[in-house]
């Protein structure tokens, strides 16, 4: 029972200091931690590290994971309940291989869990998979979703209701082979614009009244800087890299995401879901390990991180999540985490 490994539940506030940066679980490598609250619960939608014996690579190919299990807990710093598998690959009619960082939503009674996976083409796509429980097991749909591509859904509902999915990731993510609007597998795996061309912008699509589909097409989001100018492809420091998220402080948008090989979390802020994003800066300095992908919750008015580093194998694919408080500045700006 993975729950016995977790933390033991301790009033929140004496909690949070000893347990606020350590792994949220011991027994499973875990990473890309999605939160929600669902009926006063916090759940975390994690990636399933494993080994694999893949050797590393720019391409991720290392990061072949084949399942997902959910964890919960009743407040920061409680007890942490591993819930078992929820979805497994050979469930998955269309999948070939990796399952990385997935999202979860719920509507009308069901729950959907969003995940990114490898087609039988090897062409990442973006699938959704139903249960009537917020832990599975969840049933998948026969294809994926259409239209979608590359990895890391980050799935945002609105004030007034309407859900947004996020997604994108370069690289071993493969965003950059769909700049035409076509998947162009010809170009080396790693390839991004000239440094000087504009970066290749995050994804957007509102869900359909299904929860299932798109009910429009994807559209690139656009980073710009102060100046409206989208970020270029060689501004390391603050282009899009992958794992987005999307969150809603007084009536502002935040997008954040993480910058991949420079490593840091940044912030955009904006006033339609849709973007533009203005960049702000970065809000969390890199952690051990190559990645780290994050969310954003609020639970009980305090608003937490979610992400992940590699404090218990030292391996860039096997990573442990952890979570953290987030705190803001009376602009609303993010303060700057060192994990
Ligand atoms: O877990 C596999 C990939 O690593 C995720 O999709 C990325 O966001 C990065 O965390």
């Amino acid at each position: 029972d993975s729950a016995a490994s977790a933390a033991t539940a301790a009033p929140a506030d004496t909690a949070s200091k000893k347990y606020l940066s350590q792994p949220l679980v011991k027994d499973i490598y875990t990473a890309d931690p999605s939160a929600h609250v669902f009926n006063g619960r916090i759940y975390i939608y994690p990636s399933h590290d494993i080994e694999t014996g893949m050797p590393e690579n720019d391409n991720g190919d290392h990061f072949a994971m084949r399942d997902y299990h959910i964890l919960s807990m009743d407040s920061i710093g409680g007890k942490v309940t591993d819930h078992g598998v929820a979805l497994d690959l050979k469930d998955i009619p269309w999948a070939g291989r990796q399952l990385w960082a997935p999202d979860a939503a719920y509507k009308d009674g069901t729950y959907y869990l969003y995940f990114p996976v490898k087609d039988k083409q090897d062409i990442f796509r973006i699938g959704v998979a139903t249960s009537k429980s917020p832990t599975g097991p969840f049933k998948a749909e026969a294809k994926p979703m259409e239209g979608s591509l590359s990895i890391d859904p980050a799935v945002f509902t609105d004030t007034d209701g309407k859900t947004y999915m996020y997604m994108g990731g370069i690289w071993g993510g493969q965003l950059q082979r769909w700049r035409t609007g076509k998947y162009d597998g010809s170009k080396p795996k790693e390839q991004e614009p000239a440094a000087t061309e504009p970066s290749v912008g995050p994804r957007v699509a509102r869900l359909g009244a299904d929860m299932k589909q798109f009910a429009e097409p994807v559209r690139e989001v656009k980073i710009v800087d102060k100046d409206g100018k989208v970020l270029l492809s060689g501004d390391n420091n603050r282009r899009f890299f992958e794992g987005a998220w999307m969150h809603k402080y007084n009536g502002k948008y935040y997008f954040t995401y993480s910058t991949g090989d420079t490593h840091f979390l940044a912030y955009a802020t904006g006033t339609s879901p849709y973007g533009p994003f203005t960049y702000q800066g970065t809000f969390m300095n890199p952690v051990q390990g190559w990645t780290t992908h994050h969310s954003i919750v609020e639970v009980k008015g305090k608003w937490y991180i979610f992400y992940h580093d590699t404090q218990l194998s030292n391996k860039t694919w096997l990573r442990n999540v952890k979570v953290a408080e987030l705190k803001r500045g009376a602009d609303g700006s993010l303060a700057l985490i060192n994990p």
